[in-house]
């Protein structure tokens, strides 16, 4: 009985598998080639009565396309296996990658920002390319001063009053425009300066600065603030000492040392045999600054200060030069995997 025959056929093709390109290429041939099983259905369909040839007819050519179908089905099977499996590897396993390291100017910087969000500093960001007013004019810059020379700063070309900014005091500046105080913030951030570069000096570095500005805010308030700033960072014997200094934007000024953490004060050449090492600039933020940032300088006082996060991660890993931070060497940062 013809109907049987392709019943069977259409059973044989639905259990059909192979997983080479030859097994599928013979199950063609078999049903489908000049003298394969279908066209010789064919040929036999000729025989059949014309009552159940509408009947045969549909099921020949379900069993064709069956076969058709199971052909394309298996070749894109094989195709996309092939290409995940080269010679026996599975491409599609995740890899064994080597976890990268964080850089140490970020750790520090990290290390910092979480001592003070500890005591209620925020941290703001701004723009690296500023103008004049937030880099310059607003921080109490006299019109002469050398900073805004071109031998110091990098303008960008054609236009004096954009330049990369020379500090992160510029995101202060727009701190204080935008709200009134209480303020208390650092901003970390990379910073540029036109200088030759050597062991201690970059054109790029990095600094985070910081901002109180409140009601009553003393240079009483600065010093605690910066103690238990140096203690965190260096540990509980650390002591601090203040120097006077000049800054356009704060007055009074000073320059904080910490009693050096190798050699405990006893004297090294990291020291340079004083016992201190100088860490940051910091003072009474300039009335004049706050007046230019539209906070009354008659009911508000404020401190602020300043460090290179490049000059502290020296000090607290013992690097000795300030060029290894940009040159991503993996012997050099593959000495900071354990650190967070
Ligand atoms: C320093 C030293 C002293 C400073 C001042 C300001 C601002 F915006 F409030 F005026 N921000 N940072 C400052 C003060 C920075 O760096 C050595």
């Amino acid at each position: 009985m013809m109907k049987t025959k392709i019943t069977q056929y259409l059973e044989e093709v639905n259990n059909f598998n192979a997983d080479n390109i030859e097994a599928l290429e013979a199950f063609r041939i078999k049903f489908l080639s000049k003298k394969g099983l279908i066209p010789a259905l064919f040929t036999d369909f000729k025989s059949v009565p014309p009552q159940e040839r509408k009947e045969v007819g549909q099921l020949i050519n379900g069993l064709k396309n069956a076969v058709q179908q199971k052909i394309v089905a298996l070749k894109e099977a094989m195709e996309s296996a092939s290409e995940t499996t080269v010679s026996g590897l599975d491409l599609t396993l995740p890899v064994e990658a080597p976890l990268g390291t964080r850089h140490p100017l970020s750790v520090v910087r990290n290390e910092i920002i979480d001592i003070f969000s500890r005591i209620g500093f925020t941290v703001s960001e701004g723009p690296e390319i500023e103008d004049d007013f937030h880099n310059f004019t607003a921080l109490n810059f006299p019109p002469d001063h050398p900073a805004r020379d071109m031998q110091d700063t990098f303008f960008i070309e054609k236009d004096p009053d954009i330049a990369l900014r020379t500090h992160t005091s510029s995101v202060q500046v727009r701190v204080m425009e935008n709200a009134q105080p209480p303020l208390r913030t650092i901003s970390p951030g990379r910073v540029f300066r036109n200088e030759a570069i050597s062991a201690r000096a970059h054109c790029i570095f990095h600094q985070v600065e910081g901002l109180y500005v409140d009601t009553d805010v003393s240079f009483a308030d600065l010093k605690q603030t910066l103690f238990y700033f140096a203690r965190e960072l260096f540990g509980e014997h650390t002591k601090i000492r203040f120097r006077p200094s000049y800054f356009p934007f704060t007055e009074p000024s000073a320059e904080m040392d910490v009693s050096c953490n190798i050699c405990g004060g006893k004297g090294c050449n990291v020291c340079k045999y004083t016992g201190w090492v100088e860490i940051l600039g910091c003072g009474m933020v300039d009335p004049n600054v706050l007046d230019n940032c539209n906070i009354d300088s008659k009911k508000y006082t404020g401190f602020a200060f300043g460090m290179g996060i490049e000059r502290i991660t020296m000090l607290k890993y013992r690097i000795n030069d300030l060029r290894l931070f940009f040159e991503n060497d993996m012997r050099f940062l593959k000495q900071f995997e354990s650190a967070i």
